[in-house]
């Protein structure tokens, strides 16, 4: 299969996601999952925290940022365009949309829409249920954006890797039959946590492997999740994000901070790296105080 590039556009930059470029880091850290002062913060309606978490995570070498408010006591559709309309005054790397209220994803795009005219934002995401694709993949059509498909339908979460990769199919031949082209479809093979499954991990690299083999797709993955629960989360998210990149995802939902010194030796380590630049670049801005 040969590799498939999906361009993403923020105010200024321009992303390209592609298995022949560097990995592109998603930065995960707009998100209220299991950060109290972030969630007491948005049921406020304080976009403070949003906007210094945008600002690191693109320091610390984020290309594109995930824009999750869900948590109780949230509108989600009145607080995420406030939040991505905060990330797009910020920063200039293009946002990730991440809700899995539709009116919410509709709402952000239109905001995403009055500020940058000419962007391209991704949209986390649509299912296999037929309910999501006929509710997501028209707004994808209307914004031009792109879109994660998850792995997943009426049924749950598959359990095993091929039947993922038959949700996978569905979702891709659904939007090509709408128009929108395989490159703006990004599959996510799920990564749950290996503390309640130790199989967890398996699956998802296996199904990552089948999609990149049938449909040549790019992949994300939320690579936190495998490691909910357990100790030393660092060591098994960097483990993990390097063989997941290594079987296929090519655009990683990370904490940048923590986890580029390992996608970076990944990709080293795959010949992505000419002559080590990028290795050797972001270490030696590192001693320097960066
Ligand atoms: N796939 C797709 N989108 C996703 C996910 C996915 N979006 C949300 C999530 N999963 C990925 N984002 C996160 C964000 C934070 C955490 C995990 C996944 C996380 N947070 C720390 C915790 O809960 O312990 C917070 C601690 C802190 O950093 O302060 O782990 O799978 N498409």
């Amino acid at each position: 299969m040969p590799s498939l590039k999906t361009v993403l556009k923020g105010k200024g930059k321009e992303v390209i996601i592609s298995r022949d470029l560097p990995t592109v880091i998603i930065g995960e850290r707009i998100n209220p999952t299991g950060k109290k002062k972030l969630a007491a913060a948005l049921e406020a309606g304080d976009l403070e925290l949003v906007r210094k978490e945008a600002l690191a995570q693109v320091e610390a070498g984020a290309d594109v940022l995930d824009v999750n408010v869900g948590a109780a006591g949230v509108d989600e559709v009145d607080m995420l365009p406030k939040a991505v309309k905060v990330v797009l005054e910020t920063v200039d790397v293009p946002v990730c949309i991440d809700s899995a209220n539709p009116d919410a994803l509709a709402a952000a795009l239109a905001v995403h829409r009055e500020l940058v005219p000419d962007g391209k934002p991704l949209i986390n995401s649509v299912n296999g249920e037929e309910k999501s694709l006929k509710r997501v993949l028209p707004l994808v059509k209307e914004y031009g954006a792109a879109v994660i498909g998850l792995c997943m339908d009426e049924e749950g979460i598959p359990p095993t890797p091929e039947r993922r990769l038959e949700v996978a199919k569905k979702i891709v031949e659904m939007a090509e039959a709408m128009k929108i082209p395989r490159e703006d479809v990004i599959i996510d093979c799920l990564a749950l946590t290996m503390g309640a499954d130790s199989k967890a991990g398996w699956v998802a690299l296996e199904a990552i492997r089948m999609v990149r083999a049938e449909l040549g797709v790019n992949m994300t993955l939320g690579v936190s999740n495998i490691s909910f629960g357990l100790p030393e989360r660092e060591v098994i998210n960097g483990v993990f994000v390097a063989m997941a990149i290594a079987a296929g995802v090519t655009c990683p939902i990370v904490d940048a901070a923590k986890l580029r010194s390992y996608i970076l030796a990944a990709d080293l380590a795959l010949g992505r790296d000419e002559y080590a630049m990028r290795y050797i670049q972001a270490f030696r801005k590192r001693r320097k105080g960066r």
